[in-house]
């Protein structure tokens, strides 16, 4: 809680925020796609949760589809950074369509996770929000094997082959806390439940969180540049407000924000989700500072410096493309 004898008006902005290394390839990937073989490419499903950079992509030729069936034969289909199930890589083929996985690496670790457990015949617990892309591309590696938990209330009424043969594993952009809610609800039902062999809630999602929790408690209000169906920038709305924050709001850009919000207020926490191009976040430093916000102070708890390549099919054209440039140029 803010100092309500202090009249300074501040912001409190996160880092790390904004684009992670899953989202950077997949933005890059379509942007790459676009430039190297001409509009229009194909984009099954948002590339990622966010509303302006759908809409710029699509100003450049990019066309989003729910499902392959909707691209036309012999097109170029490129899959969303939160992966498909291994039907949907069957129906391209069916379908003679030409594809770029962008599926974020950090997803495919949880695929390939959900396939070798269920190859050794155990019954998977995938922690997850119904209904979200992720989740519908990891139970589809194994659908026979896994079972939803969308949190603690889930835990009674599960049911499984062999208690003693479980494993769990997670949508990559949950809540590092409530997940962990989950899992001690699981263990007390499963004794022998066994753990990921690595996390997978990601460091993108993990560090954002530790972030948005150390500005969150000195800020009277919290704003988090997101889309509404932004996994990880709605549960960094929940984040700030566990952590203290009076009041904490997702929203796409300055334009949402209502001026009745900075009532009384004389800290700002500020902070994007992995999916938001840091452009929509100067634009809320700009509409707070016409508004006597002018005092931006950083709090970055960590530094990150993970990066991907491109997906492999965009990298094998890229070579050949600048191999015949090379013999061009002789
Ligand atoms: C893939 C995996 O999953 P969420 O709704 O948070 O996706 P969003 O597109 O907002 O963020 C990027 C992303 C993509 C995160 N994890
Ligand atoms: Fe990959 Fe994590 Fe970014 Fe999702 S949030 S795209 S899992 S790095």
């Amino acid at each position: 809680m803010a100092d309500p004898t202090d009249t300074t008006r501040r912001v409190l902005l996160a880092a790390p925020r904004g684009y992670c290394a899953g989202v950077d390839r997949a933005v890059i990937a379509v942007e790459r796609a676009l430039e190297q073989y001409g509009p229009p490419i194909y984009v099954r499903h948002e590339i990622v949760h966010n509303k302006y950079v759908v809409r710029t992509l699509e100003q450049k030729g990019a066309i989003f589809v729910e499902e392959t069936a909707e691209v036309p034969e012999g097109e170029i289909v490129i899959f969303s950074a939160h992966g498909v199930a291994p039907e949907v890589h069957r129906e391209a083929e069916r379908g003679r369509l030409a594809t770029v996985d962008a599926t974020c690496p950090l997803v495919t670790k949880v695929h390939k996770e959900a396939v070798r457990f269920a190859k050794d015949d155990y019954d998977i617990l995938l922690i997850g929000h119904d209904g979200h892309e992720e989740v519908i591309g990891t139970s589809g590696e194994a659908p026979e094997h896994i079972t939803l938990v969308d949190g603690p209330g889930d835990v009674a009424g599960l049911e499984v082959r062999d208690p003693e043969k479980v494993v769990w594993l997670s949508q990559t952009t949950l809540s590092v806390d409530e997940t962990m809610e989950t899992v001690t609800a699981l263990k007390e039902r499963f004794p022998a439940l066994i753990d990921p062999p690595s996390d997978d809630i990601c460091y993108a999602t993990q560090n954002r969180q530790t972030a948005i929790k150390q500005v969150a408690a000195d800020a009277d209000l919290v704003l988090v540049v997101g889309s509404k169906n932004s996994s990880n920038s709605a549960r960094m709305v929940e984040v700030a407000l566990g952590a203290g924050a009076d009041a904490a709001y997702l929203v796409d850009g300055a334009e949402e924000i209502d001026e009745a919000w900075l009532d009384g207020v004389t800290t700002v926490g500020l902070s994007s989700g992995a999916s938001v191009p840091e452009i929509l976040v100067d634009g809320v430093l700009e509409w707070l500072s016409a508004r006597g916000f002018a005092d931006v102070q950083l709090v970055q708890p960590m530094r990150e410096h993970i990066q991907f390549s491109l997906p492999k099919e965009l990298r094998r054209d890229l070579r050949a493309e600048a191999a015949a440039a090379k013999a061009a140029a002789r």
